[in-house]
């Protein structure tokens, strides 16, 4: 089964490509599809150096559902820790440590730091501290992850909420999650997903989930990731990506492919 996470944007767009990879956003949405056992983003430890394609070493991934939606909601990660398959270690990955928190009520959403377009030819940045967030929104589900083998390669249910929970704005619930590389220079692939059910994918009804600057994990040798733009969100969009060094960056259209630049080693 396949699942899909929507990735929005409403002002700039920012991709960053990991070798592995990783994407930036602004006034978009888009939407990726990969198997249900396989690892779509990463996120970096501080002490990696930018040029392995994460230039903040943190993620934010966004989810809405219906405010008046009553059953719970589970928030599931695969491989959330970095040790085994999925992930890109550098001399064992011992020492890593991935954050993983779940924001809702006031500001989760509305508060929550949006990208910025960048100078073209802008190096990444130097590792930040690996301090926990704790906002803006209220803190609902906290797990951290190190090397434990125990669920590489697995989903894990992280918690559940409720639709309540979220900050309401309008008839939707919308909640916040901050991935974290809070410790080592390793590569945390993962994916994370919302389901009715505890411990299978089970899509509610009505979900967004979105990002505005994603880190894209692509292994080479893999099927393209492909994002989709939210058109919701008006345009027009403009798309700046980090370290896609040798990798092709494609618009695709209902009838050909418009090719986009892509930015060099550590760009
Ligand atoms: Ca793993
Ligand atoms: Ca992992």
């Amino acid at each position: 089964m396949n699942w899909t996470m929507k990735i929005a944007a409403r002002a700039l767009v920012l991709v960053s490509f990991a070798m592995p990879l990783a994407l930036g956003v602004a006034a978009v949405s888009a939407t990726a599809q990969t198997s249900d056992q396989e690892a779509l983003l990463v996120v970096y430890g501080p002490q990696a150096p930018s040029r392995e394609g994460d230039p903040d070493r943190r993620e934010q991934i966004f989810f809405s559902v219906p405010a008046d939606m009553r059953e719970r909601l589970f928030v599931r990660l695969f491989d959330p820790e970095t040790f085994g398959s999925e992930d890109f270690t550098y001399g064992g990955p011992a020492e890593s440590v991935t954050y993983y928190r779940v924001f809702g009520g006031d500001g989760a959403f509305s508060q929550a730091e949006r990208p910025e377009m960048v100078e073209d030819e802008t190096r990444g940045g130097s590792a930040l501290a690996s301090i926990p967030i704790t906002g803006p929104g209220q803190e609902l589900l906290a797990q951290n992850y190190g090397a434990d083998s125990g669920t590489d390669g697995y989903w894990v249910t992280m918690g559940d909420l409720r639709a309540r929970q979220g900050e309401i704005i309008g008839d939707r619930a919308y909640f916040r999650i901050d991935i974290q590389g809070a410790a080592g220079n390793d590569g945390n692939g993962y994916s994370v997903a919302v389901s009715l059910s505890r411990d299978t994918d089970v899509r509610p009804e009505g979900l967004d989930m979105f990002a505005y600057q994603p880190t894209i994990r692509w292994a080479r040798g893999n099927l393209a990731t492909r994002m989709a733009f939210d058109g919701r969100t008006g345009g027009p969009f403009t798309v700046q990506s980090f370290d896609t060094a040798n990798g092709t960056l494609l618009f695709v259209k209902e009838y050909d492919d418009e090719p986009l630049a892509v930015s060099g080693q550590d760009l």
